[in-house]
């Protein structure tokens, strides 16, 4: 089959690892990863792309997988000396392999590269077996409006605040006048499977959803659309998504973000829903809102639980 997927960073390789490894078993040709940019920031004047890079070095497998983020072994003398003139941000670490691609991503994009280009180009290093596109390439950073009324980037709130600082809303600013990047809709709509990654909702698959044109290509397209949750027996697994989406209303269960994405016969994105053993009881709340179900283990301990998680999610 023909499958895309939407995908942040940490849920997003780990299961773009599981389709890899899925469409491989199949003898299926490569998937096409459509990938967040809401995280991207500058800092002391190069480009960081946090999930484009976490998916790029998880498929090479070169990622740090203990923290989650960078290249696995890597060291921080750059960022020492950043730290000395009192650059950057001293809570934010650049390692030194890291900021290697931040400074090549960074001068390709000064040559008049588009970030699909650099990305297209970052991708030839390695056999990543996967196609990979951003979401789109105008910058459209994701912002956080606080409670008090401040507002910070989202990396200033998730790296330094720990997302302790009460979120208002998440904004992304200029995403209205934002389109696609080039082969984004395309894929879609010539896929057989689209599936949405078990991302966070709010800051990863959100930006992505918020691009005008991509929901509208999920609409429409004859592909399947499929999700899997991202919430187990109504706990996030890691990070704090649970405070992004409390933040929108959104109860922190596996049923209810699949009724905030909603059934495309309700002007929402999906068919099916992969919900886990433990939520299963809620399966019935999710078909009456007209997305079908199907109940699996979706513990991405390893590959291989991801690669059965993806194989479940091609048959919904
Ligand atoms: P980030 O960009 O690094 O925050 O990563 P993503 O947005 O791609 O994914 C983060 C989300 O992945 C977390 O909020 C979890 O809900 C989800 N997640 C992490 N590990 C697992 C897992 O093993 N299974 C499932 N179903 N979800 C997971
Ligand atoms: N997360 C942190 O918690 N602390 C850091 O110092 C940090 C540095 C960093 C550098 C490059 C990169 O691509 C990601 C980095 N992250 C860091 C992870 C990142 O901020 C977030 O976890 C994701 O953007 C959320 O998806
Ligand atoms: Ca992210």
């Amino acid at each position: 089959p023909r499958v895309v997927v939407l995908a942040g960073g940490v849920g997003g390789s780990k299961f773009t690892l599981g389709v890899r490894a899925a469409l491989r078993r199949l003898g299926a040709p490569e998937a096409t990863v459509v990938v967040n940019t809401g995280d991207d920031l500058w800092l002391s004047g190069v480009r960081l792309q946090p999930d484009v890079d976490s998916i790029t070095y998880a498929l090479a497998g070169v990622n740090d997988t203990v923290r989650g983020w960078g290249r696995a072994g890597d060291t921080e003398r750059v960022n020492e000396e950043l730290q000395a003139w009192g650059a950057g941000w001293p809570w934010f670490t650049l390692g030194d392999l890291d900021l290697g691609t931040h400074l090549a991503r960074t001068g390709w994009l000064r040559e008049g590269l588009t970030p699909t280009e650099v990305l297209g180009r970052m991708a030839r290093r390695w056999p990543l077996g996967i196609r990979l596109l951003p979401m789109t390439d105008s910058e459209v950073d994701t912002h956080v409006l606080l409670e008090d009324g401040r507002r910070l980037h989202f990396q200033e709130w998730w790296t330094r605040h720990r997302a302790q600082l009460a979120p208002r809303a998440f904004e992304n600013p200029g995403i209205a006048d934002a389109e696609p990047a080039p082969g984004v809709t395309d894929a879609i709509a010539a896929a057989d499977v689209v599936l949405l990654a078990p991302s966070n909702p709010v800051v990863s698959i959100g930006p992505i959803l918020a691009v005008p044109g991509i929901a509208e290509a999920l609409r429409a397209t004859p592909a399947r659309v499929v999700g899997v949750s991202p919430i187990i027996g109504g706990r996030v697994v890691r990070g704090m998504a649970d405070v992004c989406l409390t933040a929108i209303g959104v109860e922190t269960s596996a049923a209810a973000v699949a009724r905030h994405y909603g059934a495309r016969s309700a002007d929402g994105v999906l068919d099916a829903w992969l919900l886990a053993e433990e939520d299963a009881a809620s399966a019935a709340d999710v078909e009456a809102a007209g997305i079908r179900t199907v109940v699996r283990p979706l513990w991405m301990t390893d590959e291989n639980a991801s690669a059965a998680m993806a194989e479940a999610a091609l048959e919904a």
